[in-house]
């Protein structure tokens, strides 16, 4: 049972309105309250926050934004104490633009080995000022930037799939590995439990670097079969990283990997690769009976081609909040605590988002405040991600709730969220955060939850049934209309109340 922290938007501690380490240290009592078994904390490392941390500049200190070194090392020892692991994430496609490699790279001027830990090629075109390759960046515009050259004048070009501050690392050249190893090492021997890896079907990038076929696509998004993700060389890399990882026994790897193809995904969670891999397709289903059954369906085939442990997520800080996706409001609600029943009902990790325990939706920020790199780079046509990361609401009746001394959060919160606070949900028996604790109890504590197989019973239109087929628990969704009768057996839990005895739309139920 892993918890995503998102740092900036935990809690803050020195009351400059950004989240950092020591507020996470100081809530660690809700995560233990919460019964969970790690946390998994979004970048913490040195970056000048063009992608909030995912642009590098020092993959083996923290940013003093968050507290530095010194409030790591408190808070993993913290962590520790409460018997909760502690992943961090780390970034290996790209560094950040201020990254000393990168500087010297620019530095350097065109063929010297510093520009070949990047993709610096010469532009297209009788004075090579098109871009090398047709690639279009993740968040929008094209994934090329030229450069000025030592002379003055304009130059070469270089490979960014994300923000222009984010330039890609070449993994063929071998300083590119030797470095990671040692920020793996640097981390594990500081006690940290393992990583979770940014864009692991990322990395290998085709020979030649030739024209895509797939342009246009949505921002955020793109297919298997896209040359800039998902090349075959990249499961070289991740034998690498994991005979690094199999030195530290116990340290578990989890890689984000963007790949819908269920042989193509499991590739990653091969014995000697990934231990888990994020399987995103709860994330881009519909409160659908017959897509969620798919998505279950291929995501626990997908595992079993490598024996891997299934990895289920309703939401990160990339794809939203569920609540908002399944329609919002309180049909949004009841539909999210649904899903999470089944998530947590089925073999395998779970990871919950930050303030998922707490059923917060997306926030429609004005425009003045949005952060994300995506919204300037999509020419303000994809408003990005800032939505799904607005601060927690811990207590009180105003802004900024417990999360902050300071009314300036890097994000502005909502006022209506005064009803949502963690001190206000733990009050309540039937809040959405008691709701969640005590599905984390049950799953934790009953045998019912154990196997690894499940099999799915004969359910009324738009239900899903499904046994465990080792402990028995039997996980009822009713994803349509009207209330279903419930099978033989003893409740356990419903995500809302039964009325004359049926399970009503929009709701899960467990039984033993
Ligand atoms: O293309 C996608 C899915 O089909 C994208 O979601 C992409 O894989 C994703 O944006 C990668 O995300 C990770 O790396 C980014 C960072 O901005 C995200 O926050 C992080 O989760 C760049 O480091």
């Amino acid at each position: 049972m892993f918890y995503q922290v998102y740092p900036r938007s935990f809690a803050d501690s020195n009351g400059d309105g950004v989240g950092d380490l020591g507020g996470l240290a100081a809530r660690l009592d809700h995560l233990e309250w919460l019964g969970i078994d790690g946390v998994w904390i979004n970048p913490v490392t040195v970056s000048p926050m063009a992608d909030h941390g995912y642009d590098v500049s020092d993959p083996r200190d923290i940013d003093p934004l968050f507290g530095g070194m010194a409030a790591f090392e408190r808070l993993i020892a913290a962590a520790h104490r409460r018997g909760i692991k502690v992943t961090m994430d780390v970034v290996p496609n790209h560094t950040s633009s201020a990254h000393p490699w990168f500087q010297a790279a620019l530095a350097a001027g065109p063929g010297g080995a510093a520009r070949d830990r990047y993709f610096f090629r010469d532009g297209r075109g009788p004075s090579g000022a098109l871009p090398p390759n047709n690639w279009e960046s993740v968040f929008g515009g094209p994934a090329w930037t030229r450069v000025v050259e030592p002379d003055g004048n304009p130059g070469q070009w270089y490979l960014h799939l994300f923000d222009t501050e984010q330039p890609d690392l070449n993994w063929d050249n071998p300083d590119t590995f030797d470095d990671f190893e040692k920020t793996l090492r640097f981390w594990l021997e500081r006690g940290v439990d393992g990583f979770r890896i940014d864009v692991a079907h990322g990395m290998a990038k085709p020979p030649g670097l030739p024209d895509s076929e797939y342009l246009d696509i949505e921002v955020l998004h793109h297919l298997d079969d896209d040359p800039r993700f998902n090349r075959p060389h990249v499961h070289a890399i991740h034998r690498d990283i994991r005979a690094v990882i199999d030195d530290y026994p116990g340290a578990v790897t989890v890689g984000e990997v963007w790949v819908h193809d269920n042989a193509r995904w499991a590739e990653y969670v091969r014995a000697d690769e990934l231990h888990l891999g994020f399987n995103f397709r709860l994330t881009r289903t519909d409160f659908d009976a017959g897509e969620i059954h798919d998505a279950v369906l291929n995501s626990l085939e997908a595992a079993a081609l490598e024996n891997a442990t299934p990895t289920w997520t309703l939401a990160n800080h990339d794809v939203g909040r569920e609540v908002t996706r399944y329609g919002g409001g309180d049909v949004g609600l009841r539909r999210a605590r649904a899903m999470a029943m089944l998530m947590l009902a089925l073999p395998g990790a779970v990871f919950i988002y930050n303030g998922q325990e707490l059923g917060l939706p997306d926030v429609d920020l004005p425009d003045e405040v949005l952060q994300d790199p995506t919204w300037e780079r999509s020419g303000h046509t994809e408003r990005g991600r800032d939505r799904c990361r607005v601060p927690i609401p811990w207590s009180g009746e105003a802004p900024p709730f417990g999360f902050s001394t300071c009314a300036d959060t890097w994000l502005p919160m909502p006022a209506e969220w005064a009803a949502w606070t963690v001190e206000k949900q733990r009050a309540d028996p039937d809040s959405t955060l008691s709701f969640f604790r005590r599905a984390l109890e049950l799953r934790r504590e009953r045998d019912e939850f154990e196997g690894t197989e499940i099999e799915w019973l004969g359910a009324p239109r738009n239900t899903l049934v499904f046994r465990r087929c080792g402990g028995g628990l039997v996980c009822v969704l009713n994803a349509g209309e009207d209330p279903v009768g419930l099978p033989d057996g003893k409740l356990i839990l419903a995500s809302s109340p039964l009325v004359d005895g049926k399970l009503p739309p929009d709701s899960a139920a467990w039984l033993v």
